[in-house]
C-alpha cells in the first residue's frame, strides 16, 4: 500500500471545498492515514517547493501557500500516488478533464486546490516534511 501527500490549498480552504475534496477520495476507497489544518511556513514552503524555488512564479507561489490555512492528508491506499494524481487533474485547470478535482473546480493554475505528490520518491520525502514520525495511522 503506498501513502501520499496531498494538501487542500489555502484557495480550496477559504472556498469551504475541504469536506468536497476529502469525499472525493473516501468516496474512493482511499484510507486518511493523517490530516492537520495549518499555516505552511516560508520555510516549510522552501523546502516542500524546492524543485520551483528558483522559478518565475515562485513569489508568488508562496504566498499564495503560506499567507492562509491549508489542510495536510496522508491519503493511503494501493496506487494511491498516482490516482490521487488522476483525482486531481492537470495542473493547468483549462487542461484538467471534467470529474477531476481541478477540472470541476478551478480556474487558473495560480489558485489550483490541490496538491498531490507526483512521484513515490516525492511522496516519501513530503511526507516527512509534513507529519512527524508517529503520527500517520
Ligand atoms: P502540480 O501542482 O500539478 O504538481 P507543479 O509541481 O508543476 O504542478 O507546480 C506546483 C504549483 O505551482 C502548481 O500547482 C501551481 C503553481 N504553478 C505551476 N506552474 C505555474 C505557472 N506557470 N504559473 C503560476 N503558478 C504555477
Ligand atoms: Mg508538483
Amino acid at each position: 500500500m503506498e501513502t501520499t501527500l496531498v494538501l487542500i490549498k489555502p484557495d480550496a480552504v477559504k472556498r469551504a471545498l475541504i469536506g468536497e475534496i476529502i469525499k472525493r477520495f473516501e468516496a474512493k476507497n482511499l484510507t486518511i492515514r493523517g490530516m492537520k489544518l495549518m499555516k505552511m511556513s516560508g520555510e516549510l514552503a522552501d523546502k516542500h517547493y524546492a524543485e520551483h524555488v528558483q522559478k518565475g512564479f515562485y513569489a508568488g507561489l508562496k504566498v499564495f501557500m503560506t499567507g492562509s490555512p491549508l489542510v495536510a492528508l496522508a491519503v493511503g491506499g494501493e496506487d494511491a500516488v498516482n490516482l490521487v494524481r488522476k483525482m486531481m487533474g492537470a495542473t493547468k485547470p483549462a487542461d484538467s478533464a471534467p470529474g477531476t478535482i481541478r477540472g470541476d473546480f478551478a480556474l487558473t493554475v495560480g489558485e489550483n486546490l490541490v496538491h498531490g505528490s507526483d512521484s513515490l520518491e516525492s511522496a516519501k520525502r513530503e511526507l516527512a516534511l509534513w507529519f512527524k514520525d508517529g503520527e500517520l495511522v
